[in-house]
């Protein structure tokens, strides 16, 4: 394996419930922007799910507001692969705030499908580890090291 394929890794995505309508424009950025989708789900979230999906920031001020938020209307997660996944992913989401990303980024998701507050379009796991952790809540799946590092489709 090369070390550029060792930095291969995966990252879990998630259109959130203000974007269902921007679906198509969104997946077509990801694939556009070099990612592999390797699983994607439509689901709706309980507000059990969304707390358990949120657990890290449960006590915070705006985590009520976020779990409501998210268990409103459908939600798709997606498994996506690609070099270094999650911190591309999260630069092609923008900032968490969709005010800050329309100044600081205005081409990132957010900036072009957030509206404000917890209401930002996409979600992106913060870390590797975070990922494994949503991937499996949402899709049960371990990760598998024949998509991350023998895939000959993936031109990535
Ligand atoms: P995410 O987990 O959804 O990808 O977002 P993130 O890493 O950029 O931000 P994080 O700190 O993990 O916050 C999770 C989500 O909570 C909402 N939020 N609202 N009003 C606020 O101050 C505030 N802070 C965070 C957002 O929906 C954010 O994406
Ligand atoms: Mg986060």
């Amino acid at each position: 394996r090369t070390h550029f394929e060792s930095q291969r890794g995966r990252t879990f995505a998630m259109i959130k419930p203000d974007c269902y309508s921007h679906i198509g424009k969104i997946v077509d950025t990801i694939v556009t922007a070099g990612f592999r989708i390797s699983h994607m789900k439509m689901a709706h979230f309980t507000i059990d799910d969304a707390r358990q999906f949120y657990a890290e920031h449960q006590g915070k001020p705006f985590y009520n507001e976020l779990v409501n938020f998210m268990a409103s209307d459908v939600v798709v997660g997606m498994e996506l692969i690609a070099e270094n996944a999650v911190p591309r992913w999260r630069e092609l989401m923008g900032p968490t705030n969709p005010n800050t990303a329309r100044v600081d980024a205005p081409r990132s998701l957010r900036a072009v499908f957030g509206t404000e507050g917890s209401h930002n379009a996409v979600h992106g796991s913060d870390a590797p580890a975070s990922a494994t952790r949503e991937i499996n809540f949402f899709f049960g799946l371990q990760a598998n090291p024949a998509v991350l590092n023998n895939c000959t489709c993936c031109v990535i």
